[in-house]
């Protein structure tokens, strides 16, 4: 089985500031995480981090027939990008939105997703275990053969 890791801007600053948010972990420490569960599990995993909406729309677009699951943390573009949400419904992937945060206790503006609106679930609020659990998700749907 593969699996995308995608991230989305920021992301990679994890653990520089706002710890009562985001918590004390590092982008060095969620891609160890990932490396991790890939290996435990069995899984081919790639990873991929931007700061750019149009990399992110590319990168999922290249995963058309690539890969068997997307586990996706778009950041602030959650709020804010049809383009990501149209470029996830054109490829088909199965996929889960991943927040390090609990984005439904916090401000007004965090409260839509729009990527949410095709993920088939949304993991919030769980640090970086939020990522794990994605993966063992989409592993558990693709092993049943659904
Ligand atoms: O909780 C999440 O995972 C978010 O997707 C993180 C985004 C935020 O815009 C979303 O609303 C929720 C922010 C990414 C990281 O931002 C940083 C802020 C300060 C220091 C380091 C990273």
């Amino acid at each position: 089985m593969k699996i995308l890791v995608i991230n989305g801007p920021n992301i990679n600053m994890l653990g520089i500031r706002e710890p009562d948010v985001y918590g004390k972990q590092t982008f060095s420490d969620l891609l160890a995480l990932l490396d991790a569960t890939a290996e435990a599990e069995g899984i081919a995993l790639e990873q991929f981090q931007s700061n750019h909406e149009g990399a992110i729309v590319d990168k999922i677009q290249a995963a058309y027939r690539q890969f068997d699951g997307i586990v996706i943390n778009p950041a602030a573009y959650t709020h804010t990008s049809v383009a990501i949400l149209d470029a996830l419904k054109a490829v088909g992937i199965p996929a889960v939105e991943v927040h390090i945060s609990n984005i439904s206790a916090r401000e007004a503006f965090r409260q839509i997703s729009y990527a949410g609106m095709y993920c088939e679930k949304t993991i919030a609020g769980l640090g970086l275990e939020g990522y794990r659990q994605a993966i063992l998700y989409l592993k558990g749907k693709y092993s049943k053969g659904e």
